[in-house]
């Protein structure tokens, strides 16, 4: 078998010329938005989410181009989040994959713009797709993931965290926050596939506990969050149980969810 490293480099390139096609040319009018647009979406971001989407997919029996709209959508919601996130009112972060953030390289408005026109797109990308039901599906996900009951609730509870947080509302804004965006990609996965209701709950079910693992090796990382309330021993070991939690899950997937489990894997190896 392909070695993983090999694999997520081939699957990037995939998602990267999907993604190059589906935007606005870099000439398009307004230059300068496209331009932002285009700086934001390749800096070296590591794919995972429309990775997921895509392994989804093949865990759920269909070729990855069934899935290549959903995980393009993703990605651009995914960078759309992060380039808000960097906003002054938000996070305040000048530096984003050690380049100027969007809004320090382009101007605060600009970087509004092309955080919102990424996340309109990501609609249109999945709508121009066809698909009726499975469109309906696809969007009733992304949508719930993403509004005030998803990533963006979990954000606003986040904005508040420089007051004394509760372990319970870190569960909140990590679920809300990280974990609903991986959730919604494994769903959009079996659903690109066609898949059943079962394989959809197994696969979102994966996707919530690999998203809970993968915000708490990056708390660890950063020392925030959870590291700093419940210490970074305790960090490490929900992380890990969060991993078993979501390999099990998708054990009836067999060897259909190899690439699954590999990915599961290497989110925990990253060191704190
Ligand atoms: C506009 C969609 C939208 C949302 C607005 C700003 C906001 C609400 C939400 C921010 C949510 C956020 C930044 C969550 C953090 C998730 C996280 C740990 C991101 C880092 O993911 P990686 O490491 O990033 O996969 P790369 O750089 O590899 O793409």
């Amino acid at each position: 078998m392909e070695r993983l490293e090999a694999y997520l480099k081939k699957r990037r390139a995939l998602i990267d010329g999907a993604l190059n096609r589906f935007l606005p040319g870099p000439k398009a009018r307004p230059v300068t938005l496209h331009r932002a647009i285009r700086y934001s979406l390749f800096s070296g971001g590591k794919r995972l989410r429309p990775i997921l989407v895509i392994e989804a997919c093949r865990a759920c029996g269909s070729r990855p181009e069934e899935a290549i709209r959903a995980a393009c959508a993703v990605e651009m919601i995914h960078t759309s989040s992060l380039i808000h996130d960097d906003l002054p009112s938000m996070d305040n972060d000048d530096y984003r994959r050690g380049r100027p953030s969007c809004h320090r390289k382009f101007g605060e408005a600009t970087a509004i713009l092309a955080g919102d026109a990424l996340l309109i797109m990501a609609f249109g990308v999945i709508a121009e797709g066809g698909g009726d039901r499975r469109l309906r599906r696809a969007i009733s996900a992304l949508s719930g993931s993403i509004g005030s009951l998803g990533m963006m609730g979990g954000q606003e509870e986040d904005l508040r965290k420089g007051r004394s947080l509760k372990k319970g509302d870190l569960q909140f804004i990590t679920e809300k926050k990280t974990a609903s965006l991986f959730e919604a990609s494994l769903r959009l996965g079996a659903i690109s596939a066609r898949a059943g209701r079962d394989k959809e709950i197994i696969l979102s079910d994966f996707g919530r506990f690999l998203g809970m693992a993968f915000q708490l090796m990056d708390d660890l990382f950063d020392n925030d969050g959870y590291a700093r309330i419940i210490g970074r021993e305790e960090t490490q070991d929900k992380a890990l149980k969060f991993i078993r939690k979501a390999k099990d899950r998708i054990r009836p997937f067999r060897n259909k969810a190899r690439r699954l489990k590999e990915i599961a894997d290497l989110v925990i190896k990253k060191k704190p």
